[in-house]
């Protein structure tokens, strides 16, 4: 029963990290910070079963979360941005969402849910199950992490003390989330400009690797000696200039190139 469901978190798990890797590509902040999945374990299965009289017959239909997907976000915010992403997916159904965000849980508890309708295609035939899709941020994940162990440990029997203890830490988290929300401008312009550094240095080091290939090795090692200079200078629009710079040499060294296998072609 339960290999379908392993797919699906698989699938869901690569589809939703190449969400992020797409934004990062793009020299763009991710709404996802990072991304987890896990199939429940068949004795979770039957306790839940068990708690909510759902009859053996019934549990692909009664248990929503036996493929679950986990998304971390930075910012609380970006929980909304990822919803939106999932509601425009075509390859998934929303059955229904849970806003413990807004309302958070008499617990503490607070993150986004979304219960999905997914199809894997098995060996056999495609087949739709149910996924539980929970977004929350880092510092709701931190909190809920800790209080789904010591649940673990008490069961129903947690002490009255210690139960307090967590509604306080989770109002903790609450203040934390909304004291980065209001930097958040300023931690994702650090992100932004860090990550477009880093992609215009990967293209530039591209750049003159494939110009070893068609230009002159003295002028690629002038070009190398020169980027190494501007690199020191930690100046983005250096950088930028130099790597247009580049990009023109490259293309007149290809353009040179062809016509040359042009001519030798006529010569034939
Ligand atoms: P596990 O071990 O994480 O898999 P319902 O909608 O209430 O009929 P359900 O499935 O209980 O049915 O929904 P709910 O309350 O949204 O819970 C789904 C999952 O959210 C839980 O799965 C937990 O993973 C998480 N969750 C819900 N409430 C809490 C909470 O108070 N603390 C923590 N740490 N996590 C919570 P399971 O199967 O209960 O547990």
């Amino acid at each position: 029963m339960l290999g379908p469901y392993r797919q699906a978190v698989d699938e869901l798990v690569v589809k939703f990290k190449h969400i992020k890797q797409e934004y990062q590509n793009a020299g763009m902040y991710s709404p996802i910070e990072s991304v987890s999945g896990r199939v429940k374990r068949i004795s979770s299965i039957l306790d839940k079963a068990h708690r909510k009289s759902v009859p053996i017959e019934k549990i692909e239909e009664k248990i929503e979360d036996i493929a679950g997907v986990r998304i971390i976000c930075q910012f609380v915010e970006d929980i909304s941005t990822v919803v939106d992403i999932i509601r425009k997916r075509s390859d998934l159904i929303i059955k229904r969402e849970k806003d413990y965000i807004s309302k958070s849980k008499p617990s503490g508890y607070r993150s986004y849910h979304i219960i999905v309708y997914y199809t894997v295609q098995t060996f056999g035939e495609p087949k739709t199950i149910e996924a539980e899709i929970q977004i929350r941020t880092l510092a709701m994940n931190f909190w809920s992490t800790i209080e789904h162990s010591l649940q673990y440990k008490y069961k129903e029997n947690m002490p009255d003390g210690l139960r307090e203890r967590l509604l306080r830490a989770a109002d903790a988290v609450g203040a934390l989330d909304n004291e980065m929300a209001s930097v958040r401008d300023e931690i994702m312009d650090a992100q932004n400009f860090n990550r477009q550094k880093a992609n215009i240095i990967a293209d530039i080091l591209n750049n003159i690797e494939n110009l070893y290939h068609i230009a002159n090795e003295r002028e690629v090692t002038k070009m190398q000696k020169e980027f190494f200079e501007i690199y020191q200078k930690d100046d983005m629009a250096l950088l930028n200039r130099f790597n247009k710079q580049l990009d023109v040499l490259s293309e007149t060294y290809r353009a040179q190139s062809i016509q040359s296998s042009a001519g030798s072609f006529i010569d034939l």
